[in-house]
């Protein structure tokens, strides 16, 4: 369980989620559960039958009766908990994260705008509260503004940012802050990166370049690719997500903005669809506003 402070950030952040969900399912969370024989039956056929894992999950896959499936093996209880336990279920099928080693390259990547400046920051900020070192590559050399964004956040974390020119190869920022980082010892680097989509072999190649000085100069380090995703977008943004996921192959998710969304129910669309672990939550702006993401809680917190 986390501690209560993030237990709270998270409830606050799904509200409107939670307030959307309530609306749509009005008395029935917390009606006692009556099935009738016959739906006790045909739930009782299709409860918790584990598919195997499948890197595509199309419409056909769906369990057409997920939550009366589950309610039929379920102790008596409100459909509260019946959900909560579907969706954490559901949640719980996305492969799992890579285990954590250090030192670590982060490459965050991402649309425009999805929130990848601000989430660096986040887990920058996380890195300093456990105790370890982090260095931020000002890899988005495209946009003149993005190299200032990161550098402010450094500032406000007192962590560094190792930045070029714009204009400049990412991959040669890249280059630099490595060094740096190895010079320093740093636990963490982490790379933010420009968010363009329109010219996929540019961006591929890009980031082919990167994973490239990575692979010669930081010989030893975890590399892992967090995927930026923005909750408002909803099913928008999965289809954004899938594009990019077939230029940048990520492993796992950083979902943001959770916390001025309805649409908190796309982390199972995430983990569904994309087959991707969704690893941490944004739910503010604030360099602290990030949970870890745990299928229970969050299921809990939505139907909390
Ligand atoms: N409410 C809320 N806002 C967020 C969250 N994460 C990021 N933002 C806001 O979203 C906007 C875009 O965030 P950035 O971090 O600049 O996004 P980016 O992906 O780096 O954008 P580009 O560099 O332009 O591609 C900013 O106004 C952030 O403050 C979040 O979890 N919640
Ligand atoms: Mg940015």
């Amino acid at each position: 369980m986390a501690s209560p402070g993030l237990w709270g950030k998270l409830r606050a952040g799904l509200a409107r989620t939670q307030a959307r969900l309530s609306e749509r399912l009005g008395g029935a969370l917390d009606a006692p559960l009556r099935l009738d024989d016959a739906g006790a039956r045909r739930a009782r056929g299709g409860a918790h039958r584990r598919r195997p894992r499948r890197r595509h999950v199309g419409r056909a896959d769906r369990p057409a009766c997920a939550s009366a499936c589950a309610a039929a093996a379920a102790p008596p209880g409100g459909l509260r908990e019946l959900l909560a336990e579907e969706i954490a279920r559901l949640l719980a099928e996305s492969p799992d994260p890579q285990p954590e080693r250090w030192p670590r390259v982060t490459l965050v990547v991402g649309v425009n705008g999805a929130g990848k400046t601000t989430s660096i920051a986040k887990l920058a900020k996380r890195d300093l509260a456990a105790g370890r070192t982090a260095v931020l590559a000002a890899g988005d050399t495209f946009r003149a503004a993005a190299a200032e964004q990161l550098a402010l956040w450094g500032e406000r974390l007192g962590v560094e940012v190792v930045r070029g020119p714009a204009g400049t190869d990412p991959a040669a920022v890249v280059y630099d802050a490595v060094q740096r980082a190895r010079a320093r010892g740093v636990d963490h680097l982490i790379v933010d990166t420009a968010g363009r989509l329109h010219n996929k072999e540019q961006l591929m190649a890009e980031l082919a370049k990167v994973h490239r000085v990575l692979e010669r100069e930081a010989k030893g380090w975890s590399v892992r690719t967090l995927l930026v995703l923005d909750a408002t977008t909803g099913q928008n943004g999965l289809a954004q997500a899938r594009a990019f996921l077939t230029s940048a192959l990520a492993d796992g998710v950083f979902l943001t903005k959770l916390d001025g969304t309805a649409k908190g129910g796309v982390v199972v669309a995430v983990a569904r669809e994309l087959r991707l672990p969704v690893l941490y939550l944004g739910v503010g702006e604030r360099a602290d506003d990030m949970v870890d993401f745990d299928p229970r809680e969050f299921a809990a917190a939505l139907l909390d």
